[in-house]
């Protein structure tokens, strides 16, 4: 059951897609503080919580505070409050489930036993929100309802589930060109090669550098020659310069955030100056949407969206007053508390506050402060793409993924994690966090495998592939000046090679299960204690994960370990698997089991009564042939 309480003047975030009349009062076993703009419930010991969708810390997110506060973090320590996702959702698994969306634009602070371990405080910096609360028999149960409030889940293009490589940056067609043949020539397959922000012209959306790209036409279509789909990213900002059409046509008809006086709102990012889309006007959604048009008719069918938190590396007013005070600054007779208090100015204009409350955007016929609706931006860039698609690819699926988002969104794109680093604790991190993007209808999603900050290892890209085996976007990622990271750079070929075979073989089961999950409203990857909500400790495992109805994943995750221990809540059939054709099978008794897996094994345990189709690798989805070849039974 599911109700909604109303309290203030909330703004419509439109995030639900279902009327529900208002309850009176408060829902039952939560206190409301209006005065103090919380909303209080007290946890039992035994209680867990889940949710939040893309955040830092495990999938019972109990002991922390979380800030609902969409920011460009490069740093997912377990320190920080905020990622660039807010996607307010909480789940309470006790004796039955209880479930809570707190749907409100602004910044949430969810206090999840962090100031007290048993009191559960979500502050509000304006109460003004419509509360959602589920009561559900089960956690499953209690996701379906919010799923159906919120609407059905964003489908992407068969070959989104293929392997993709990715690297800021490939500079040019040649660069591309290489990394293509040598993952063909490793007998490694492939399916889609990521441009990033070198493709454009002067990082200017919807551009291609002539000099770079010559002819993108033509290269899409050899890349598609060669099965590879290349998948361009676009960035909020759009670049100040006269005669860019993009930039004057947004400013002749008004399409940008405004500052104070009224004037386009000046910000900087990757371009230099650059203004903001108001993406929360539909004029200006249709607008921006048509111009992925460009790169679609260049044969182009997917996309990534970028810094659309929005990340502000500094905004012209700001710089021009910290500038200023550094006028009078004297090297030789500086003192150093006048030092860090140097730093500190010119440090603080990077994704600064007070900016956020600095320019202005009209939502539903009203002038709005940005950071009233701050949580909102980047999944209205990205409904302004996907509603382009449905209107100019009617028949197509187009990939689509954003940085950062607000629940809502998953009805038009998915979800990349952003900028982890390639750390074994960022393996783990990006397992836990699909969970709970699944319960808020992101179903596809994935992390930048091996790591986008720091020096990958061979080893680590190997678990992190192997780990991610069932995650629907399947993509390695690293940032410019890191060891490259493609999987042909190592020396363990046979591996790499095995590893993504795999994938190529599951890909069936995996399309198969995903759409599943869209079409039922389920989870795709979820905790234990959704299929064994009753096993109290199947509901403590924080490592160990359901795929679909047949299959439970436990992945290794950390370095030189030969193997691990997995707790089974029944009896399963251990794959423990090499290749697609070798591997060894053996039934397990629940409990507590130690379990080999050799750097080049990963487990699979497949659940009584069901079975897993293989089918045969190929190099990439469109050569795939989705008959199974072989089928791996458990039948009890
Ligand atoms: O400020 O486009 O998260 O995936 O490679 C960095 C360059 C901007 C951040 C994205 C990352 C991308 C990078 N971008």
């Amino acid at each position: 059951m599911i109700q909604r309480f109303v309290f203030g003047n909330p703004i419509d975030t439109e995030a639900v897609v279902k009327t529900i009349a208002p309850s009176e009062g408060a829902p039952e076993g939560w206190e409301i503080d209006e005065a103090g703009r919380q909303i209080k419930r007290n946890l039992n010991a035994s209680d867990i919580v889940y949710g939040l969708g893309e955040t830092v810390r495990g999938l019972n997110k109990r002991g922390w505070q979380y800030i609902s506060n969409n920011t460009d973090e490069p740093h997912h320590t377990e320190d920080r409050r905020s990622l660039y996702a807010s996607q307010n959702f909480l789940l309470i698994l006790g004796d039955s489930t209880h479930g809570i969306f707190v749907d409100t634009p602004g910044r949430v602070t969810f206090d999840i036993g962090y100031t007290k371990p048993d009191d559960l405080v979500i502050t509000l910096d304006d109460f003004d929100v419509n509360l959602y609360v589920v009561e559900a028999g089960d956690p499953a149960e209690a996701v379906r309802e919010f799923r159906q409030l919120i609407g059905k889940s964003y489908i992407p293009p068969r070959w989104a589930f293929g392997f993709g490589q990715s690297r800021w940056s490939y500079m040019n067609e040649a660069e591309v060109r290489d990394v293509v043949k040598s993952y063909r020539e490793a007998g490694m397959p492939i399916d889609s090669v990521y441009l990033d922000i070198d493709y454009m012209d002067s990082y200017k959306d919807f551009t291609v550098s002539e000099e770079r790209f010559p002819d993108l036409a033509g290269f899409t279509k050899e890349m598609r020659g060669e099965g590879v789909h290349l998948v361009p990213i676009i960035d909020a900002g759009v670049k100040m310069e006269n005669g860019y059409d993009v930039c004057d046509e947004g400013k002749a008809k008004g399409y940008f955030c405004k500052d104070e006086n009224g004037e386009d709102f000046v910000g900087a990012v990757w371009p230099g100056k650059v203004h903001f889309p108001d993406f929360l006007k539909p004029e200006v959604r249709e607008w921006f949407g048509s111009l992925y048009g460009r790169l679609l008719d260049l044969g182009i069918d997917g996309f990534w969206n970028d810094m659309n938190e929005p990340a502000l590396f500094y905004s012209q007013k700001r710089l021009k007053e910290v500038l200023g005070s550094l006028q009078g600054l004297d090297a030789d007779t500086m003192d150093i508390d006048s030092f860090f208090a140097m730093a500190e100015r010119v440090g603080s204009l990077f994704n600064n506050k007070e900016d956020y409350k600095s320019f202005y955007h009209t939502y539903h016929g009203q002038k709005i402060r940005h950071d009233k609706v701050h949580n909102l931006y980047g999944f209205n860039m990205t409904r302004a793409a996907g509603e382009a698609f449905a209107r100019m690819a009617p028949d197509k699926r187009i990939l689509l993924f954003s940085r950062a988002s607000y629940i809502g969104m998953h009805r038009y794109g998915g979800v990349w994690t952003g900028d982890n680093s390639s750390w074994w604790s960022h393996l783990l991190l990006s397992m836990q966090q699909q969970p709970a993007l699944n319960m808020c209808g992101f179903l596809f999603a994935g992390s930048d495998i091996g790591g986008f900050n720091c020096d990958v290892t061979e080893d680590l890209l190997i678990r992190w592939l192997e780990a991610d085996l069932f995650t629907p976007l399947y993509r390695n990622h690293s940032a410019k000046g890191t060891r490259r990271q493609e999987a042909y750079q190592f020396g363990s070929q046979e591996t790499f090679r095995n590893i993504l075979n795999l994938r190529y073989a599951l890909i069936p089961y995996i399309y198969h299960a995903f759409m599943k999950a869209q079409q039922e409203d389920g989870m795709y990857i979820s905790p234990l204690s959704f299929g064994f909500p009753h096993d109290a400790r199947a509901r403590q495992v924080e490592d160990q994960f359901l795929i679909g109805e047949a299959l439970m994943i436990a992945p290794v995750y950390t370095q030189n370990a030969t193997g691990r221990y997995v707790y089974l809540p029944e009896r399963m059939k251990l794959l423990r698997m090499r290749a697609v054709d070798d591997y060894d099978e053996e039934v397990l008794e629940p409990g507590d089991t130690y379990v080999p897996a050799a750097l080049n094994e990963v487990l699979i345990f497949l659940r009584q009564g069901k079975s897993l189709p293989l089918s045969e690798p190929a190099e990439s989805t469109s050569a795939l042939d989705w008959n199974a070849s072989r089928v791996i039974r458990f039948d009890d």
